[in-house]
């Protein structure tokens, strides 16, 4: 009995000894795909090399949400959010809001390299979301929740950011949903702006006056970036969608996912 004990918790401490040593996937695959993140940082380094996004993780036949290590290209591997409930899952969420723990009224750099958890609130990075959506084609998914608890959710069939060089244009398009289109009307083709680098279309600065980062126009429809309001507030630099609630009503939830499209 107790020999059976020691031995069932000597084979789970030499499992552990060859994950942390990075023998993953190959000891992973035998198994179970999935793999037990300790450093969910946005840019935690992953300790083993992996599929291309969530859906090819999903295609490995992952079902549990939560964070994987994933390598897109031929550029450095990083770790990411994988929902694999909705919607038929295989989703890689690139940003979300849920209490206001992390401050998103940040400068270029940020927005650029990402920052917050991917277990709590974040924005993965521009350059990332650009990696992860210039190959082939790709939809976007928010989701969308209140102070009421109702939830609310567009897909947009078309969607990819283009890279550092041309500022992170936002090409988007192809609405279908409940919260309807306040996106790609507004904000397909825009560059990308911060506090500290004013692309907008507006007079003033954008990102200064919302409170946010975003694919600002003059100034905006969507601002998922925007101040965290703790109680429902109609206030246009709170974290808005202005079609769902047909005012600048701010926010309790929000989630911004990405997928192949085949
Ligand atoms: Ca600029
Ligand atoms: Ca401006």
């Amino acid at each position: 009995m107790i020999a059976t004990k020691l031995m069932h918790s000597l084979m789970i401490i030499i499992v552990i000894i060859n994950t942390v040593n990075g023998n993953c996937p190959e000891n992973e695959k035998e198994t179970s795909p999935v793999v037990t993140i300790t450093n969910t940082s946005v840019n935690a380094t992953p300790e083993c090399v992996m599929p291309t996004d969530c859906k090819a993780w999903k295609e490995l036949g992952s079902k549990q949400n939560g964070v994987y290590p994933i390598k897109p290209d031929d550029g450095p591997a990083f770790q990411v959010y994988c929902d694999m409930e909705t919607d038929g899952g295989g989703w890689t969420v690139f940003q979300r809001r849920q209490d206001g723990s992390v401050d998103f009224y940040r400068n270029w750099t940020d927005y650029e390299n990402g920052f917050g958890d991917l277990t709590g609130e974040f924005w993965l990075g521009l350059s990332k979301i650009h990696r992860l959506t210039k190959e082939g084609s790709n939809t976007l998914r928010v989701d969308l929740g209140d102070f009421n608890n109702d939830t609310a959710y567009a897909n947009y069939s078309t969607f990819s950011v283009s890279d550092g060089s041309t500022e992170y244009i936002l090409t988007v398009g192809g609405y279908s949903g409940t919260a309807g289109d306040s996106l790609a009307w507004n904000h397909n083709g825009f560059r990308f702006s911060t506090r500290d680098n004013d692309n907008d279309r507006y007079g003033g600065n954008c990102a200064k006056s919302h409170i946010g980062g975003w694919w600002y126009n003059n100034c905006h429809h969507s601002n998922l970036n925007g101040f965290y309001y703790k109680t429902s507030t109609n206030n246009p630099q709170g974290i808005n969608w202005y079609t769902w609630k047909n005012a600048n009503i701010s926010l309790k939830f929000s989630e911004m996912k990405t997928r192949h499209n085949n």
